[in-house]
C-alpha cells in the first residue's frame, strides 16, 4: 500500500482518515464518483498515466489520443476506432476489489449512487444495482448501428473489436454490400451500418440518466468519495465544484488531483486504500478479494 497523504482541509472538523471512518459509519447517501483508475488493477489501462492507453496511442502516432473517440471521426473514418478498441475491451466476468466496496456500500445502504465514467461495465458484475448506477459516458454492454438503430448486446461485436475488424451491423450489412457491388461506393458514408458501441464519444451528449439524477443527488448526498479519476473529463469532473460545502468530499487516487479541493486526499492505490479502510472500520466490513464473479 502506497502512503496515505493528507491534503489541505477544505473545511475545519473534517480533515483526516479518523474523520473519513466516523463519516462513512454515519453517512446513509454516498455518492461515489469513479473512474478508470479503480480497473486498473485488472489489467485495463487508464487514459492519462504514463503507461495509460493515450500514451500507446502516442507511440501509434495519433497527434491527438483524443480523437480516437471523436464522433466525427468516427464517421468518417470508423477503422481507427476498430483498430484500437482491443485495447480497452473489458474482461468479462471479473471485477476489482475496489467494485466490492462500492457493492458493500450497496449493501450496507450507505450508497447513494456511483456516478462511473469507466465504459467497462464491471460495476454490473460486482452486482452494483442498475438505480444506483449511472454509466456517465455508457458503456460497452451495448452496441448500435448509427445507419439503422439496431441495438446488439456489447459481446456480439467482440469478436470483431479483437480481430481489429469493424463490426458491421447485421441488418444493415447486406446492403451495404449491395451497394458497394453497384459501384455507388462513393455515395456510402464510411460508416453505413458500422455497430459502434454505446459508450459516449467526444461530441456526444452524456446519457439521459446523468442529467436527470445528479441535480438531485447533489442536493441529497451526505459524503462524496471520488475514486480513480484525474477529474479532467466535464461535466462528471464539474460534480466536485457544484458539491454544496457543507457536504465533505474524500478523493481516493493513485495520484494528487491538484485542481480539486478535496477535504481529505488518501493517496494510493483504490484497493488497498479500500481494505485499509474497511480493517478500521470493523469485521462487518469484509470486502471480498476474488476477483473473478461467481
Ligand atoms: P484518467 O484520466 O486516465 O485518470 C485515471 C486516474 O486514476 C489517475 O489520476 C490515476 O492516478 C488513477 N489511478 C490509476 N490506477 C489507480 C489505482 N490502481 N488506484 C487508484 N488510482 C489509480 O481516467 P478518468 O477515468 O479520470 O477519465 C475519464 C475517461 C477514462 C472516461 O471517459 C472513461 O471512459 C475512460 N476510460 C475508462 C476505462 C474503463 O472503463 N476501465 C479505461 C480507460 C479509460
Amino acid at each position: 500500500m502506497k502512503k496515505v497523504r493528507l491534503m489541505r482541509s477544505r473545511i475545519h472538523d473534517f480533515y483526516n482518515i479518523d474523520h473519513v471512518l466516523s463519516k462513512v459509519k454515519l453517512a446513509n447517501k454516498i455518492l461515489v464518483i469513479t473512474g478508470a483508475g479503480i480497473s486498473t488493477s485488472l489489467g485495463i489501462p487508464d487514459f492519462r498515466s504514463s503507461k495509460g492507453f493515450y500514451s500507446k496511442l502516442e507511440s501509434l502516432g495519433l497527434s491527438d489520443p483524443q480523437e480516437v473517440f471523436d464522433l466525427e471521426l468516427f464517421h468518417t473514418d470508423p477503422s481507427i476506432f476498430y483498430s484500437i478498441a482491443f485495447m480497452i475491451l473489458p474482461p468479462e466476468n471479473i471485477h476489482s476489489p475496489l467494485h466490492s466496496f462500492i457493492k458493500l456500500l450497496q449493501s450496507k445502504q450507505k450508497l447513494l449512487r456511483n456516478y462511473t465514467q469507466n465504459i467497462d461495465n464491471l460495476e454490473s458484475y460486482a452486482g452494483i444495482h442498475p438505480d444506483k448506477l449511472i454509466q456517465c459516458h455508457g458503456s460497452f454492454a451495448f452496441a448500435t448501428c448509427v445507419t439503422c438503430q439496431y441495438k446488439v448486446k456489447g459481446e456480439k461485436i467482440f469478436p470483431a473489436i479483437r480481430n481489429k475488424e469493424i463490426a458491421y451491423c447485421p441488418k444493415c450489412n447486406s446492403t451495404r454490400l449491395k451497394l458497394l457491388k453497384n459501384d455507388e461506393v462513393s455515395y456510402l458514408p464510411e460508416s453505413y451500418g458500422v455497430m459502434k458501441p454505446d459508450i459516449t464519444f467526444f461530441g456526444e451528449a452524456l446519457p439521459r440518466k446523468f442529467h436527470d439524477s445528479i441535480k438531485k443527488d447533489l442536493l441529497d448526498c451526505d459524503l462524496i468519495i471520488s475514486i480513480g479519476t484525474s477529474l479532467k473529463v466535464s461535466p462528471v469532473a464539474d460534480i466536485i465544484e457544484r458539491v454544496p460545502p457543507k457536504i465533505p468530499q474524500v478523493l481516493i487516487n493513485r495520484d494528487p488531483i491538484d485542481h480539486c479541493n478535496f477535504d481529505v486526499s488518501l493517496l494510493g492505490y483504490c484497493d488497498d486504500v479500500a481494505s485499509h479502510l474497511c480493517q478500521k472500520l470493523g469485521p462487518k466490513w469484509n470486502i471480498p478479494h476474488p476477483k473473478y464473479s461467481s
